[in-house]
């Protein structure tokens, strides 16, 4: 059956500047917390760092003219704070440079730029001062940077990402350990959260205040639905805390102007006082945005256990699993996606991210025959139009990503791309699923 999209649906593909750019010292960039985290020994898969990455930097150009090969109308990429700020209150315009002229050459090829301010790249000039997020500063230091992004590219740029992801950068970052900076602590986790809440409500006041035309903000939020494993209470329960804490702890502040009060009640055993929320920081963060941007890769399943700290643990779902180990559920993207409608926001949403590493190997032809990856994309995308179909406000759909990069923790083992990357030579091939969305976008259906 033929699957339709709407006619200004806007088709595009997402990277990240740490993941692809490389170049980590040129035209005066210092280094960011990625840079020492993934030199330390241990905290990287074979001690990968994105030294070089895809060396975007300088194949800036070739990258523009594979996203035009592919046919996307948009392309989300993320700014390097480290390049635009290499020190505290010190600008550096050859940093931003690079950014006019990557922004340059999609406008070029009509391709539309979107920007990510914050994809987890913090300067460590800003870690060393009191644990980056950790630091109130942090949000003063975050507004100066996004500021001068509006000056230097407000209305060039019609989509605005305040931050990605703000569970990754402060749970995964300073509850969990697994990325930088690697702390352990989820009282940390925590006020980095609260802080980088903050820092988007502030930066998109900043924005307002500027009276950009034509421009639009919001903020991209890794939603991961939780199922109880069973009809039981208690692992009904569980899913509920789950959901509390994947999803709940980053919407409701935002659209509902309040931290879920089961949440608190949990955390608070766990944190002790909510001393670092201030009077009126809720209402910043509750202030007005344009759109939302999902990131959808997997849900999640969970039973309950009275000896976890939210009660809750996870179990394997029955689907078919990427090679991350996360289990396909396109229906669960759905789920969500009509869920965020009925509970949080009519505003236009955009799935920023969505897509899937698998064992990709170019095969004798010269090819990479991805159809796992085709085939995951495809039943994406079909949920994410029987959503559209009845009324969602859904204007846009992302692919993760453009290319095969860094993938943090687990360097460059995994590759996510559409297009693949031979490390060795810096050689870019389309995999069989660029060709396949590239005809996608074309007939703005798929069959
Ligand atoms: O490369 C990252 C992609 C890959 O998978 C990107 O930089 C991030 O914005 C984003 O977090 N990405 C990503 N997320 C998937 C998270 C799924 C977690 C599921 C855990 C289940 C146990």
């Amino acid at each position: 059956m033929e699957v339709k999209f709407p006619k200004d649906f806007l088709w595009g593909t997402a990277t990240s500047s740490y993941q692809i750019e490389g170049a980590v010292n040129e035209d005066g960039r210092t280094p960011s917390i990625w840079d020492t985290f993934s030199k330390t020994e241990g905290k990287t898969y074979n001690g990968h760092t994105g030294d070089v990455a895809c060396d975007h930097y300088h194949r800036y150009k070739e990258d523009v003219e594979i996203l035009k090969e592919i046919g996307v109308k948009a392309y989300r990429f993320s700014i390097a704070w480290p390049r635009i700020f290499p020190e505290e209150g010190k600008y550096n315009s050859k940093g931003m440079d690079f950014y006019k002229r990557l922004v340059d050459e999609l406008l070029k090829k009509d391709i539309m730029p979107t920007a990510t301010i914050y994809h987890w790249d913090l300067p460590q000039w800003a870690y060393d001062k009191g644990g980056g997020w950790l630091n109130r500063d942090s949000v003063k230091w975050y507004v100066e940077y996004a500021t001068k992004l509006f000056e230097e590219l407000g209305d060039v740029i019609p989509l605005w990402i305040t931050h990605n992801e703000p569970w990754c950068a402060s749970i995964l970052s300073y509850g969990i350990g697994e990325h930088a900076p690697g702390h352990k602590n989820y009282r940390e986790a925590l006020i980095a959260a609260h802080h980088i809440l903050l820092s988007h409500g502030e930066a998109v006041k900043a924005f307002r205040e500027m009276n950009i035309k034509g421009s639009k903000i919001g903020i991209t939020l890794n939603l991961t639905p939780a199922y109880p494993a069973s009809e039981k209470e208690e692992d009904k329960l569980a899913a509920q805390y789950a959901d509390g804490f994947a999803n709940r702890w980053f919407l409701d502040p935002i659209f509902k102007g309040n931290y879920p009060e089961d949440m608190m009640e949990l955390y608070s055993k766990i944190i002790g006082e909510f001393d670092f929320i201030k009077e009126g920081d809720l209402k910043t963060i509750s202030v007005p945005i344009d759109f939302l941007g999902v990131n959808y890769y997997t849900r999640s399943i969970v039973k309950y256990n009275e000896d976890s700290m939210l009660k809750a643990e996870n179990v394997p779902g029955p689907g078919k699993r990427t090679e991350m180990g996360w289990e396909i559920s396109p229906e669960s993207l759905y789920d969500l996606l009509k869920r965020l409608d009925r509970e949080y926001t009519k505003l236009p949403m955009y799935i920023t991210e969505n897509g899937a590493a698998f064992k990709d190997e170019v095969t004798e032809d010269g090819r990479v025959h991805d159809d796992e990856r085709i085939e995951y994309i495809k039943e994406h995308l079909k949920a994410a139009a029987k959503f559209i179909g009845e009324r969602g406000n859904l204007k846009g759909y992302f692919v993760w990503s453009l290319m095969d990069n860094f993938e943090w923790a687990h360097g460059y083992s995994k590759r996510f791309g559409i297009v693949y990357v031979d490390y060795e030579t810096q050689k870019r091939i389309l995999k069989d699923s660029a060709l396949w969305y590239k005809e996608v976008i074309q007939k703005n259906s798929m069959s």
